[in-house]
C-alpha cells in the first residue's frame, strides 16, 4: 500500500481508538449513586427448589438479622407466584422456601386468575404486621391487591382496593393524621399519561382523596408518558425518599428507567424535589438482555441504618434479581441539587 494512504489509516485508526476511549470514560462524569453487586444476578431460576421459568421484581424486608425477598416467580404457563427467600448478609447464602410462599387463589380471588406480581412489603407499627401490595392480574386486567401477615407464612387477604389497570402500589408505614397512604399508578385510556397517584384510606380497605402525586413527563424526557413507584417509600429526617420507573418507547422496544424524588415527611403530597435525570438504567448484559430486553425494576430496597447503605433488589430484564447499593447521605446530596416542583398546599389535583 502506498505510504501515505497507510499512514493516514493509522492515524485514522489511532483517532477513532481515542475517541472510544473518550467516550468510555463518558459515563463517569456522571455521579454514580447506586453500585452494582459485582457477584450479580444474585438469585435466578437455577436457585429455585421447583421447577421456575424465571424470578425477578421482589418486595424486600428486614426481619431482625435477616433480609426477606418477597421474589414474583413466573412459571412456564406466564403465571406468577411470590416465594420468601432469606439471607443472613442480604447477599449471598439465600433460603428459599420449597414451596410458593404466596400463590394466587382464584377460587376465592378471582381477579387474581392469571397470578400475582410484584409485591411490596410494608411493616406498619400500629398494626403490628407487614402490609403487602401487590398486583392481581386476571381477564379484568391488573388491579392493586393488599394482603397482610406476621410471618410470611400465613396470609390475610384484605382483596382489591383499586379497580383495573392498576398497579404499582406501596403503602406508607405510618398514618397521615388518621389516615393511611399509598402510592399507585392507574392507567385510563384518553388521559395525557400514566402517572403517580397517591390515595388515603382510615382502614386500608377504603380509599379516596385520590391525585396525582408526581406526572408523567412529556416528548423526548426519560420518564415521558408512563411512569411508577418502584421501592415502598423510605423515611428519611428530610423526608420520603421515593425511586420511580420511567418507561420510555423506542423502535427497540421499552427502557425501563430511575429516577428520584423526594416527599415531605408530615405532607407527603408535597414533593419537595425531583430529579431531571435518572440515575439507575439497563447497561449490564443481564439488563439489556432477558424476558423483556432493557429492564430494571427494583421492587425493595433496604436502609442498614448503621453504615447509611441502601441495599436495592431489583429484577433484571424481568429474567433475574439483582443488587446494587447507595450511600444514603449520597442520595440526599444529590436530591438537594435536584429542582423544587410547585408547591402544593393540601392533597388535591394538579393537571399538568
Ligand atoms: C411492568 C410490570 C413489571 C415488569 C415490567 C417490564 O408493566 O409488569 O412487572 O417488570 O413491566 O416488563
Amino acid at each position: 500500500m502506498n505510504p501515505v494512504r497507510l499512514q493516514n489509516l493509522v492515524r485514522l485508526k489511532e483517532e477513532q481508538q481515542n475517541r472510544m476511549a473518550h467516550i468510555s470514560k463518558l459515563p463517569h462524569l456522571h455521579q454514580t449513586l447506586f453500585h452494582r453487586y459485582a457477584g450479580n444476578p444474585i438469585l435466578t431460576a437455577a436457585d429455585w427448589p421447583y421447577p421456575a421459568h424465571t424470578v425477578f421484581n421482589a418486595g424486600a424486608c428486614q426481619i431482625g438479622d435477616t433480609t426477606l425477598l418477597l421474589v414474583r416467580v413466573e412459571d412456564r404457563r406466564g403465571h406468577s407466584h411470590l416465594t420468601a427467600a432469606r439471607s443472613l448478609d442480604g447477599i449471598t447464602n439465600w433460603q428459599i422456601d420449597s414451596l410458593p410462599t404466596f400463590s394466587a387463589d382464584p377460587t376465592n380471588f378471582a381477579e387474581e386468575a392469571w397470578g400475582v406480581e410484584d409485591a411490596r412489603v410494608t411493616w406498619v407499627p400500629d398494626r403490628g404486621e407487614w402490609v403487602i401490595t401487590y398486583t392481581a392480574y386476571s381477564p379484568i386486567g391488573p388491579l392493586v391487591s393488599l394482603a397482610v401477615t406476621h410471618d410470611f407464612k400465613t396470609f390475610n387477604r384484605l382483596g382489591p382496593v383499586m379497580p383495573p389497570e392498576d398497579k404499582d402500589a406501596a403503602i406508607f408505614p405510618r398514618k397521615f393524621g388518621d389516615r393511611y397512604a399509598m402510592i399507585h399508578r392507574p392507567v385510563s385510556t384518553g388521559s395525557s399519561g400514566a402517572h403517580i397517584w397517591m390515595s388515603f384510606s382510615p382502614d386500608l380497605r377504603h380509599w379516596g382523596d385520590h391525585h396525582v402525586l408526581l406526572h408523567a413527563r412529556r416528548g423526548a424526557w426519560w420518564d415521558a408518558n408512563r411512569i411508577g413507584l418502584s421501592p415502598t417509600p423510605l423515611e428519611t429526617p428530610e423526608g420520603w425518599l421515593l425511586l420511580y420507573h420511567g418507561v420510555r418507547h423506542t423502535p427497540g422496544g421499552c427502557l425501563y428507567r430511575l429516577g428520584l424524588a423526594l416527599l415531605d415527611l408530615e405532607n407527603p403530597w408535597r414533593v419537595l424535589r425531583r430529579s431531571d435525570e435518572w440515575v439507575f438504567a439497563p447497561e449490564m448484559s443481564y439488563e439489556r438482555q432477558g424476558d423483556v430486553n432493557g429492564v430494571v425494576f427494583p421492587c425493595g430496597w433496604i436502609l442498614d441504618e448503621a453504615t447509611g447503605t441502601i441495599r436495592m433488589y431489583y429484577g433484571a430484564a424481568d429474567s433475574c434479581l439483582a443488587l446494587a447499593t447507595a450511600q444514603l447521605s449520597e442520595v440526599m446530596d444529590y436530591l438537594r441539587t435536584c429542582p423544587v416542583p410547585p408547591v402544593r398546599e393540601r392533597p388535591g389535583m394538579m393537571i399538568p
